[in-house]
């Protein structure tokens, strides 16, 4: 017998900025193989049948319950006729033979390996199969074009496919705010996207930079990265820089996506290990960092860092667009669109009827605004 009530179960709403979405969820099996089904959609290219199988395993995710017949499927939004049967099979047997035969191709592993790569997409990583690539000495041996971000990805491949623990991100914190406070006193470094949300660990850390008066933070990133690289903290960075002659054309600013209009840096940082602390050791990391010692890769981890800066009055929209999860940000501008009529994204939220742009002071401002109950971080893990 279950606890809640019909009139619960039918109030699940097809947006997930709508569903409170908890890190630990009561339907793993379920998601995990209907997850496999969207990684396999998109290694096809299937955009579409890929975000079917992904919002289903997201209503999934934010139920109370553990979903334990086929019947209680017909109460929830967003679960079409293709999950429904992988969840048949899945709770009549224990297991899906299509997720199982998925799992086991030889398509989906090698695609899976390749993009595993920093600087790998599913473009990439379907050619490299259809030219009969299948490991990762295979593209050594084939000379294959790499890029510099691929070349350094595969250079670092091991440590940027461990996790990074909270400690490491931590430091990584630390090493930015003393970055940061050399050029502009008085900034702030947040840390955004799976760790805010409240996740022990991640495939990245991802930060936010920004000054209390406005205007201060132009030209901050590239100095943070120079100094950075200078004192040898990085391994690879990619700076891209908002076009600020087109941000004065508001038309235009709106029709564009969210980040591309913040200056960010996709970078590979080198983090160091204090004394006697080793990499893949049982010690956890503790506060203190030193230069790198580069001959002896056990004092040092390469780490994926997301840097990014938001002038003042763009931070909450930064902060709320950075936080994620992708689920979660991609149904938020979804709500906003279809049922506000507004456009939302990394730097404002524009009603379009009005034709204004409305400002926030918090992310608690842009829900209101959009008529949302505020979602804390930690429930975003749609
Ligand atoms: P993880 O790193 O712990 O594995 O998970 P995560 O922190 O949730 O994932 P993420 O890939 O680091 O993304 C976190 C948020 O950052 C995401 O919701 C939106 C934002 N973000 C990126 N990269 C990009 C990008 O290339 N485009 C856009 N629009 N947003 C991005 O991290
Ligand atoms: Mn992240
Ligand atoms: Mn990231």
């Amino acid at each position: 017998v279950q606890a809640e009530s019909l009139e619960d179960r039918c109030q699940v709403s097809p947006y997930a900025c709508q569903r409170r979405t908890p890190l630990a969820h009561k339907n793993q099996v379920l998601t995990e193989a209907l997850e496999t089904m969207a990684e396999e959609a998109r290694f096809c290219g299937s955009e579409g049948r890929s975000l079917a199988f992904s919002r289903a395993a997201s209503v999934l995710k934010s139920l109370p319950w553990t979903v334990r017949g086929v019947k209680e499927l017909h109460f929830l939004p967003c679960i079409g006729e293709h999950s429904r049967k992988i969840i048949q099979e899945v709770l009549e047997d224990g297991t899906s033979t299509e997720v199982e035969n998925v799992r086991q191709s030889e398509r989906y592993q090698t695609m899976k390996h390749f993009m595993k790569i920093f600087g790998v997409g599913v473009k990439t990583a379907s050619q490299w199969y259809q030219e009969g690539l299948r490991t990762i000495n295979d593209l050594q041996a084939h000379h294959a074009k790499l890029g510099k971000a691929q070349q350094a990805g595969l250079l670092h491949y091991r440590d940027l496919n461990s996790p990074v623990k909270r400690s490491e991100a931590e430091a990584i914190v630390q090493v930015v705010q003393k970055a940061v406070d050399q050029f502009l006193p008085g900034a702030s470094v947040t840390l955004t996207g799976g760790f805010r949300r409240g996740k022990p660990s991640g495939h990245d850390v991802d930060l936010l930079i920004t000054h209390p008066v406005e205007g201060q933070e132009v030209g901050l990133l590239s100095k943070v990265i120079s100094w950075l690289d200078s004192q040898d903290f990085l391994l690879y960075h990619s700076t891209h820089r908002n076009a600020s002659q087109a941000l004065e054309d508001q038309e235009l600013s709106v029709s564009m996506t969210a980040m591309d209009r913040l200056d960010h840096c996709f970078s590979i940082f080198c983090l160091n290990y204090p004394h006697g602390s080793i990499k893949g050791g049982s010690r956890a990391w503790e506060p203190g960092y030193e230069l790198k010692d580069p001959g002896d890769a056990t004092l040092w981890k390469a780490v994926r860092v997301d840097l990014v800066v938001a002038p003042y009055s763009q931070f909450p929209f930064a902060l709320l667009g950075w936080t994620g999860s992708r689920n979660f940000e991609r149904d938020l501008r979804r709500f906003s669109k279809h049922e506000k009529k507004m456009v939302l994204n990394s730097h404002t939220l524009y009603h379009t009827e009005k034709k204004i742009f409305l400002s926030a002071a918090s992310e608690e401002e842009i829900f209101q605004h959009l008529g949302l109950e505020f979602m804390p971080p930690e429930e975003r893990n749609a």
